[in-house]
């Protein structure tokens, strides 16, 4: 049993989709450090609920990165999220930005922390990251969560997609794919 250690739902439901384990969520808040790295604010994180719930624990921070924003909101996509809204990060975008310049990243540190991991690798966790690349738009579509409905790829935003879809192209399916074969084999 692999324990999920988010709040957010619809992580949750991505990470079911994608992995054959069962997987149980579980909600600790563990200190989110000040730092602008999606992979140390995770890798920290994962060492923490280690410690207070055992393992194993995934830990998974992401965030959009836009580019006419010099990668803004990235790590602070929650807080952006709770303040300037979804629209509103559109609204700005749009404001800002010519049509052939509203590109956006999705990147994502999928961190995994178990007694091994804490006994073997340098920093006592194995990372998985992924990344995708898209563009922003007015929103659209019920799914996902988030940042969704405004990041659209290949013609249609990640809201529009089912978990399965949205897995096979985002940030979050990439890294779940690297973590699978990887637990495949050492696990
Ligand atoms: P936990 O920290 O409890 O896992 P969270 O929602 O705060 O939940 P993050 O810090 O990783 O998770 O997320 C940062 C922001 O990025 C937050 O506003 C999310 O809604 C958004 N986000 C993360 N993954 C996303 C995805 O796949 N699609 C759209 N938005 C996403």
């Amino acid at each position: 049993m692999i324990r999920y250690v988010t709040g957010n739902p619809g992580k949750v439901r991505e990470v079911r989709e994608y992995l054959d384990d069962p997987v149980e969520q579980v909600e600790y808040d563990y200190a989110e450090v000040q730092s602008d790295s999606v992979v140390e604010i995770a890798s920290r994180g994962a060492r923490e609920a280690h410690e207070a719930v055992g393992d194993p624990v995934l830990v998974d921070d992401a965030g959009l990165f836009v580019d006419a924003f010099d990668g803004f909101p990235g790590p602070y996509s929650s807080y952006v999220e709770d303040t300037v809204g979804v629209e509103g990060v559109w609204r700005l975008n749009e404001a800002e930005t010519d049509e052939d310049e509203r590109r956006a990243s999705f990147r994502i540190a999928l961190v995994y922390c178990d007694a091994e991991t804490r006994e073997e690798e340098p920093d006592g966790v194995r990372v998985f990251e992924g990344k995708v690349t898209g563009r922003l738009v007015a929103p659209r579509g019920e799914g996902g969560f988030g940042y969704d409905p405004i990041f659209e790829y290949n013609g249609r935003t990640m809201a529009e997609m089912d978990a399965a879809e949205k897995n096979a192209v985002s940030h979050r399916g990439r890294a779940l794919e690297k973590f699978a074969e990887w637990y495949a084999e050492h696990r």
